[in-house]
């Protein structure tokens, strides 16, 4: 499925100084990362409200552990898409681009992607919630249940942004920042559902922004975007980036 580039976005694409990609769990579905919300979701008996809580957490600490044991394995064991790479090569031809990630996956790092502001956290990263050591994910996979801290024996836990919690304030501000600079904003693979991230596009677009919008379905933010490209981010992005490239390389 590869819809038409339009006059309009071509020349932005050709144009643009400033562009911030913002991507939700759609952009890591081709890797084979589940999203959340779609029919083969994590564990679809569960709603993520539910699981990624600090209610939950202290209600059940080994049912959420199990949970995001499951999603470390799962992550541990793919590779970035050719959307993550399509969004690397942007960066390099583009003066001015930041990649503004909800997901937890790292693999828009892994991919090289430099300037990426996480603001839900990172499941590769753990800390005691009453000391605060950092720890990787060998000692929490290796753990026989509820990791402990080998430190003072608090509760380890991942370090994600759960609903209910505020995220970390230097991502957002530098992601505002991002967002009110944009000449191309371009949403990718989000339900546009969680706030305050979901905001962004919004913001985006008020100070100027030109708002794309890349899914395979339509969001309730399709209606409010300047453009909405139909399909699957690991075709899309390679096709913007070409664009991209065929312009730069025309002038
Ligand atoms: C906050 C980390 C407050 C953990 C996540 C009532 C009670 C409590 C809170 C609230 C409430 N009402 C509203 C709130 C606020 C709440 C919220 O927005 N809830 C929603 C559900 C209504 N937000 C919060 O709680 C946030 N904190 O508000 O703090 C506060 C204020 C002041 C002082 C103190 C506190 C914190 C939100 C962060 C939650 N953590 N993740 C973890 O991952 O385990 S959110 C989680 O959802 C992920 O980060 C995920 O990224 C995010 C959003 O989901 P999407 O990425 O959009 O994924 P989804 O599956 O939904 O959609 C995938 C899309 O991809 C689909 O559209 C699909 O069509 C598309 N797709 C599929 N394949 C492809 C594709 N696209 C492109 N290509 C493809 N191939
Ligand atoms: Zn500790």
């Amino acid at each position: 499925m590869r819809p038409a580039i339009s006059p309009g976005l071509a020349a932005r694409l050709a144009g643009a100084g400033s562009v911030v990609a913002f991507t939700g769990a759609g952009v890591s579905a081709e890797s084979g990362v589940p999203t959340f919300r779609g029919t083969e979701g994590i564990w679809v008996k569960f709603k993520p409200e539910e699981l990624a809580h600090m209610g939950a957490f202290m209600k059940n600490p080994a049912l959420v552990w199990e949970w995001y044991a499951h999603r470390k394995t799962i992550i541990a064991g793919i590779r970035p898409n050719a959307g993550h790479e399509a969004l690397v090569g942007m960066e390099r031809i583009i003066p001015r681009f930041a990649v503004i990630t909800q997901n937890i996956d790292n693999l828009h790092r892994r991919a090289g992607s430099r300037t990426v502001y996480e603001l839900h956290g990172n499941i590769e990263r753990n800390y005691c919630m009453d000391c605060g050591k950092a720890y990787g994910n060998d000692l929490v996979l290796s753990a026989e249940g509820i990791p402990g801290c080998t430190q003072c024996g608090g509760l380890v836990r991942p370090d994600v942004v759960w609903f209910g919690e505020m995220l970390p304030a230097d991502e957002w501000d530098a992601a505002v920042r991002a967002a009110e600079g944009a000449d191309l904003f371009l949403s990718i693979g989000t339900s546009a559902l969680v706030y305050p991230a979901a905001s962004l596009p919004l913001i985006a677009q008020q100070a100027g922004a030109y708002l794309v919008e890349i899914n395979p379905e339509p969001t309730p933010m399709t209606a409010r975007t300047d453009e909405y490209l139909k399909g699957p981010s690991g075709t899309i992005l390679p096709m913007l980036l070409a664009e991209m490239e065929r312009a730069r390389t025309e002038r």
